[in-house]
Order: C-alpha cells, then structure tokens, then sequence
C-alpha cells in the first residue's frame, strides 16, 4: 500500500532542514546526527532525582490552579486541555524562579549552543500531566503546527518528570518527516493533527524520569491514552532563535498578515548570546 506524502502547510515554502556539524557542548555527534536524520534523540538523567523533585514541587500548585480552572468552564475543555484528564499549566518561568533559572542552566543552554546556535531565547514551556486513565491521545502534531514560527525549526525539550511508558503516554516520534518542514494540520476534538493515529513507522520514547526527549519543532509526535493508576508528568521547555517571530492570520486565507517577535522580556529571554549564557 502507497501511503500519500502528507500535506504542507500553506506558509512552509523552500524549506531547507539546517543540518549541526559541531563542535557541540552537550550532545555527542551521534546524538546531533540523529536530530538530523531522525528528528530526535534522549539525553539520558540530564537531571538528577533532586531536580525532578523540586520541578514537579513548583509546578504542582500551578497544575492544581490549571484543573480548577478547567473544571470550572463548560465541558471543561480548552483546546488541548481537559478537567481530571490533561492539565497544561503554561508560563511556569513568570512565577517560579527556579523553574526560570532551570531554563536558563547548562543543560538548556548547552543544546542551544549545539542545536539552534549561538544566540538563542527561551520560546515557551508548559507542564503536561497526563491523568490515570485517560484514554485519549495527544494526536499527531509538529509544535510549529499550532503557532506558525519563522525559522520553523526550533527545539523542543520534553522531560519526563516521572517514568515515562508506554502504558502512561510516552511521546512516540515519526523519524524523518521533520526535513520537510510545516505540515498542514486539521483541528480535532483533542488538538491539531498532521497524521493519522494509526500511521506506520512511528517510534515509541519510553524514558526515566530526568531523561529529555529531544526533538525539533518540525517532528510530529505523539502520546498515548495512560492505562496506569498514576500521573504522568513532564515539563516541555522550546527555545528558538534570536530574532524569531510568529506568523499571524489565516493560512487558508492567503499569507500572513502580521509578524510577532517572539521576545518578551518576561518570559521570552535570552538563554544564549554570543555563544555564552548572559550576565545575570
Ligand atoms: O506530553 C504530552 O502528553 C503531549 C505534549 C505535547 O505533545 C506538546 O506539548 O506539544
């Protein structure tokens, strides 16, 4: 059976994938070569058990604050989110200083320095818990199919805050389709989605808690339903270049009318410059 290449989005015209040569900070050549031919690679306990520890401690409030909030709206949904299923708390780094300081510490600014390059901000992060016994998937989707950044690729973190399985929604990958750049997504009941569920050669990520699940803002990814009696958490942190903005209006409709840096000070700051993280 011949499977149609999927759609491109309206606004990804002469996408180029830029490949890493090095010398790298934090990934090995491997890793970095896997990031260009697969879209993705585990850095492996990149933080310890203390880390995780007090990540989850800042984010619980917020995650608490977040279910509340859904429960309180009609048919507590919003986009993605839903009350006692899956809670994404977003912009942690506005009320937590040590999620802030995370964001901006070796680790994070070392694959910068390795995948996006010398002058690099913090783009977005959120914490996704995925509930016990949700039986609905994350679907299909490449980050930049939500909110259309130029350059499309940026990077994306996804760090298991607990272990992360096949039976509590591990990320799954689609190798290689992050070298063609934006695809067209459609609107679902659950999010947007560029594949379907069901599509072949897709990779499970299982990973320990403190391991990132590395990968582009172009790899369409996936997570399953959690069949376990626990929560599965992770803290998703992107980082894009200097100077990348975010393209506004309606992609069926024509190009974009409106461009948006994508550099508010608050939560949009530099995590590299020069190569070097920034004075404090
Ligand atoms: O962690 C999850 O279950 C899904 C998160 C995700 O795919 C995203 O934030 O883009």
């Amino acid at each position: 059976m011949t499977v149609d290449p999927p759609a491109l989005h309206p606004w990804n015209r002469d996408f180029a994938w830029p490949g890493h040569d090095g010398p790298f900070r934090v990934v090995t050549p491997d890793q970095a070569r896997a990031y260009d031919e697969q879209g993705f690679f585990v850095l492996e306990d990149a933080f310890d058990t203390e880390t995780v520890a007090r990540m989850r401690a800042e984010i619980a409030p917020e995650h608490e604050a977040v279910n509340e909030f859904l429960r309180g709206i009609e048919g507590g949904r919003l986009s993605v989110a839903a009350a006692d299923a899956l809670t994404v708390s977003i912009h942690l780094v506005n009320r937590s200083p040590y999620l802030r300081e995370q964001c901006a510490g070796p680790v994070f600014s070392g694959l910068c320095h390795d995948l996006i390059g010398p002058d690099a901000r913090l783009y977005w992060e959120q914490a996704v818990y995925k509930w016990p016994h949700n039986p609905d998937p994350v679907p299909w989707h490449q980050d930049n199919g939500y909110t259309y950044i130029e350059p499309q690729a940026y990077l994306t973190c996804w760090v298991a805050l607990v272990d992360a399985s096949l039976d509590n929604g591990c990320v799954w990958v689609m190798p290689g389709l992050h070298r063609t750049g934006t695809l067209e997504h459609c609107d679902t009941e659950l999010g947007y989605r560029c594949l379907p569920e069901d599509v072949a050669g897709a990779v499970a990520v299982p990973v320990r808690a403190g391991s990132i699940v590395v990968f582009s803002s172009l790899t369409p990814h996936w997570t399953g339903p959690n069949v376990t009696d626990e929560m599965r958490s992770a803290y998703i942190v992107q980082f894009a270049p200097d100077g990348a903005e975010a393209l506004r209006g309606d992609p069926a409709a024509g190009p974009p009318i409106h461009r948006e840096p994508m550099a508010d000070p608050r939560r949009q700051y530099p995590v590299l410059v020069g190569g070097e993280p920034p004075a404090p």
